[in-house]
Parts: structure tokens; C-alpha cells; sequence
């Protein structure tokens, strides 16, 4: 069975509502960091990175949120939430996707890192106009690439809008700005699915009691 070991809130979200949208048997395992369950031998023999989400199929162990997303839509492709390899489709959804996690995502987890997540040695103060920038420019991108379109793909909702949606969720916790009404309207659309209350009542469940 398929094992996805994540916590809530963090990237991993994206992995379990696309498991939730596809509707195939998984288990959730959460990670508890505070534990240091993720510097674990056990875990670092998983992902030498220590990070989430990571996926196991069988024999396959695969990290990295955009590249999970993408086997599970090919291997489950009656869910069409990856448009098929060779496919124009498949290129603009690629595009969409390489966009998220070098774009769009970039100025939010830069302003977390230099927050908390890197060592305070490293950490360079005042970065937070730069981020907040950057971001905007990002998201006008989207918001001209989104139209008046349901989905980034015109009307066929795909992985590359769970990875969107999620990353502006994460943007709207972070108090990064998003003034486009089309993606604010886009946003509420997206995280109003079914699958993504199932996946939160799901992470709930599995927090340590
Ligand atoms: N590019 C990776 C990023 C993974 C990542 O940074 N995950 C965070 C949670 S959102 C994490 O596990 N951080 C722990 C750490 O940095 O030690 C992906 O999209 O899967």
C-alpha cells in the first residue's frame, strides 16, 4: 500500500489531498518533528534530507511534493489529474508546475528560512521586503495565466491546482499579499473540494494525542 509520511501544515498537504482526489488506499504516517522523528536513522535512511513529504510505493521511495504529484497522476491516470506524457497539455501543465516550486513558492519559504527554518547564523535580517516583492510579481503572473478560467488548465482541474492552491494557502497563513480578485476567487474555489476537508479531518486525526 502506499505510505505517505507527512504533518500538517507543510508541503506534504499537497501529496495527501492529491491522494484524497484520486481516492486510492494510502496510509498517512505523521511525522513528528518535535520528536526528531525526521533526524531519525530510520528516517534519513528515506529521505537523506530529512524532509516531507515522502512517498513509499513498494520498493519505490520518492521525495520532492511536484514529482510525487506527477507519479501518482501517471500511475492512477483514469484520475486525469496529469495530462498525458508528449501531450501540449502536458507541457503547459509542466510549465505550471516547474513554476510553482521556482516562483511562485521561492519568496515565501526565503522569508521562512531566514524566520526560523535555517540555522541563525545564516539568517539575513530585512529580507522581507524582497520576498513580499518577489511574490507579488509572481502571483501577477498567475493571475494573467489564470484568467477567468476555473483551473490554471482552462476547465480540466490537474495536480499543477492542488500545488497552486496549496502554495497560496501557505501565502494567505504566511500574511503574504494577494490583491488579483480572479486568484483570490480561484483560491476559495480550489480549497473547497471535498478531498481537501477529507485530507484535513485525515492530518487531525493522525496528530500524536
Ligand atoms: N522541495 C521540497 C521541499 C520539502 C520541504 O522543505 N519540506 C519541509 C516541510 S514543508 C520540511 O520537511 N522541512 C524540514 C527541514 O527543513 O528540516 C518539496 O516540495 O517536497
Amino acid at each position: 500500500m502506499l505510505k505517505l509520511f507527512g504533518l500538517f501544515p507543510s508541503r506534504s498537504n499537497r501529496v495527501h489531498w492529491a491522494l484524497e482526489e484520486i481516492g486510492a488506499p494510502y496510509e498517512f504516517y505523521h511525522l513528528d518533528f518535535a520528536a526528531g522523528e525526521a533526524q531519525s536513522s530510520v528516517f534519513l535512511a528515506l529521505n537523506p534530507g530529512g524532509k516531507i513529504p515522502v512517498l513509499q510505493d513498494g520498493e519505490l521511495t520518492l521525495t520532492e511534493s511536484g514529482a510525487i504529484c506527477n507519479y501518482l497522476g501517471d500511475k492512477y491516470s483514469d484520475s486525469g489529474l496529469v495530462p498525458e506524457s508528449g501531450s501540449q497539455l502536458r507541457a503547459v501543465y509542466d510549465q505550471w508546475m516547474f513554476f510553482v516550486q521556482s516562483e511562485l513558492e521561492q519568496p515565501m519559504w526565503t522569508k521562512a528560512k531566514h524566520k526560523f527554518a535555517i540555522p541563525k547564523t545564516y539568517r539575513v535580517a530585512g529580507i522581507n521586503p524582497t520576498a513580499e516583492w518577489e511574490f507579488s510579481k509572481a502571483v501577477e503572473v498567475l493571475s494573467k495565466g489564470l484568467g477567468e478560467n476555473d483551473c490554471i488548465l482552462g476547465d480540466t482541474f490537474s495536480m499543477a491546482d492542488i500545488m497552486i492552491s496549496h502554495t497560496l494557502g501557505w501565502a494567505k497563513i504566511a500574511n503574504f499579499e494577494i490583491e488579483q480578485e480572479n486568484v483570490r476567487a480561484y483560491l476559495d474555489r480550489q480549497l473547497s473540494r471535498p478531498a481537501v476537508a477529507r485530507m484535513a479531518e485525515k492530518e487531525r486525526l493522525s496528530l500524536p494525542k
